[in-house]
């Protein structure tokens, strides 16, 4: 065996890959040796462009708190869901993505199957307990080509990953600190949400868990 068969090491090890639908998968603990670099750099971007909660075009108060970095920010108010190049909250430009975002994305990207992968927007999902994402698509991204990537940090999750339509069954998946899932493809469109977040205390992270989602929106 060479060195070279070992340079992907969680190619190596079958167990920590998860298949969850035709074209998305569980990578257990692939963010785990990045956690030191993620998290100083999160600290960046939400001292300029903090949590906020934002409002459904329903005009429901989502429970969890958004932020975004990236060239495009996700944006929801009553007039609807969009990207936009400016936070609404400060007026100025979304706080520039990480590298190490980046960099961890698109490798990731990669041991699921999905080369290349550049990321113009990262949406970060901060969940107290008690706060969950009802059933949704994400369909505001311009090219549905490109895979989804996210990472958890903090407190599980049990993630609802559902059909093409709002109705169909939901598969309950949890999610653990420093797991990252990738959809793309045919699963690119599937309903999905998070259950609410039941209380407890994480190590590094207290009693949070943080969601980073990035995606080629643009
Ligand atoms: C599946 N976030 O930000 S993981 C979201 O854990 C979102 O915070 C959840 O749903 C969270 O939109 C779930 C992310 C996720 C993101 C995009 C997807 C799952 C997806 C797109 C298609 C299918
Ligand atoms: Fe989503």
């Amino acid at each position: 065996m060479t060195l070279d068969l070992f340079a992907d090491a969680d190619l190596q090890q079958p167990e920590r890959f998860e298949s969850i639908g035709a074209q998305s998968c569980v990578l257990r603990g692939f963010a785990l040796p990045w956690v030191e670099r993620l998290l100083p750099a999160l600290a960046k971007v939400l001292a300029q462009a903090p949590f906020r909660q934002m409002v459904t075009p329903g005009g429901f108060t989502m429970s969890a708190g958004l932020s975004s970095c990236g060239a495009l920010g996700w944006t929801s108010d009553r007039d609807g869901y969009r990207y936009t190049r400016v936070d609404p909250q400060s007026g100025r430009p979304w706080p520039e993505m990480p590298e190490v975002f980046r960099q961890l994305a698109e490798d990731a990207a990669r041991v699921a199957g999905f080369a290349h992968f550049a990321a113009d927007a990262c949406l970060i999902n901060r969940y107290v307990p008690g706060a969950k994402m009802s059933l949704h698509q994400d369909r505001n991204e311009r090219d549905f080509s490109a895979p989804v990537v996210s990472v958890s940090l903090g407190l599980p999750a049990i993630f609802l990953f559902g059909g093409h339509e709002r109705g169909d069954k939901t598969q309950r998946i949890p999610l653990f600190h420093g797991d990252i899932v990738v959809w793309g493809g045919v699963d690119r469109l599937r309903f999905h949400g998070v259950l609410p977040i039941k209380d407890g205390h994480h190590p590094r992270l207290g009693a949070e868990r943080l969601n980073f989602t990035l995606r080629t929106a643009g």
